[in-house]
């Protein structure tokens, strides 16, 4: 492990200081991404908590190129860039997209597949907070059944989240993985070869929000974690096709026992209301997935 944190590029391109809440997982897994992405990297963010991260004009946290698009045209304003660069003969740039799960799942969406069906040359980022946090925590298509939001304030979400990364995988790309926040050291491997990749790479990483999931700050790492353990975030890589189970979820794998999505849940203020017919629904389909991703491991 030691050996591993050695390896990691010394650079910082968060420089101290910025607006993230306490504990925030977002930015955690982001000091990561640009370090493996390095000073070479052009970043294009919807409105989202990652603009608050950012800070605004004149102050910036980020000290790497970035613009502000609108929030249905982050992969679209990525094509525009990467359109710029090669007229400029800078091909060598990466270009990187990043938005979280309501500016991918739901409003970006469109032009999110239109760049991937083209085969754009950039990384598509979508940090998962299962919500749209930045604006109060309303319900996004990525919330799980059960929570409580601003948006399902009683009853809870009655819908399941959306399988983002099977509708990505269904665009044919050369590179697709998940990540967690606490699991740093996977998530930069991870980028480090997705930077090496040509073509539309999209990856996916579940970050904990302590106040959108009304958690204590201090237990950032171990919600992550407990999210891999149990099985609903699954850490894997398809890579022109090729599925591989990765670190954690494939040393579960190897072991052959997770722990059940209660622990999970909770530890977690926004799932109080959670039935125990949709705690039974949930852990079942947590455990029909981690089964199919299984079967695929070992094909
Ligand atoms: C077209 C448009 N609709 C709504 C907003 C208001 N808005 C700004 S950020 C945000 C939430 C973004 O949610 P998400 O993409 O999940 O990122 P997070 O805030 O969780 O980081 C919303 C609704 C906006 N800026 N533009
Ligand atoms: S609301 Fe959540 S995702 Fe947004 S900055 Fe705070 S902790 Fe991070």
């Amino acid at each position: 492990m030691l050996e591993k944190l050695f390896k990691v590029n010394q650079e910082e391109h968060i420089l101290p200081g910025n607006r993230a809440c306490q504990g925030c997982g977002l930015s955690l897994a982001y000091r990561y991404i640009l370090k493996a992405l390095g000073s070479n990297t052009v970043l294009t963010l919807p409105a989202s908590c990652l603009t608050v991260l950012h800070g605004l004009y004149p102050i910036t946290a980020v000290g790497l190129p970035c613009l502000n698009c609108t929030f249905s045209s982050t992969a679209a304003s990525a094509s525009g860039l990467v359109a710029g660069l090669a007229a400029m003969n800078r091909s060598d740039t990466t270009v990187v997209a990043i938005a979280g799960d309501g500016g991918t799942f739901d409003i970006g969406i469109q032009a999110l597949s239109g760049a991937a069906e083209r085969g754009t040359d950039f990384i598509y980022v979508c940090y998962d907070n299962e919500g749209y946090m930045n604006t109060g925590t309303q319900r996004s298509s990525a919330t799980p059944a059960g929570a409580l939001t601003t948006t399902t304030p009683v009853l809870t979400k009655q819908q399941n989240k959306k399988d983002m990364l099977k509708i990505m995988e269904g665009h044919d790309l050369p590179y697709l993985a998940t990540c967690s926040s606490a699991y740093p050291i996977d998530l930069y491997d991870k980028f480090v070869k997705a930077k090496r990749i040509k073509g539309t790479r999209y990856l996916q990483i579940a970050v904990p929000c302590p106040p959108g999931w009304a958690f204590p700050p201090k237990d950032t790492v171990r919600i992550g974690r407990l999210a891999v353990e149990t099985g609903i975030v699954v850490l894997f890589e398809i890579e022109n096709g090729k599925f591989r189970l990765t670190g954690a979820s494939k040393r579960i794998a190897e072991k052959g026992s997770r722990p059940p999505v209660s622990h999970f849940v909770e530890r977690q203020g926004r799932f109080r209301k959670m039935s125990p017919e949709q705690l039974q629904a949930f852990q079942r389909s947590v455990d029909q997935k981690w089964n199919e991703y299984l079967r695929r491991a070992e094909a």
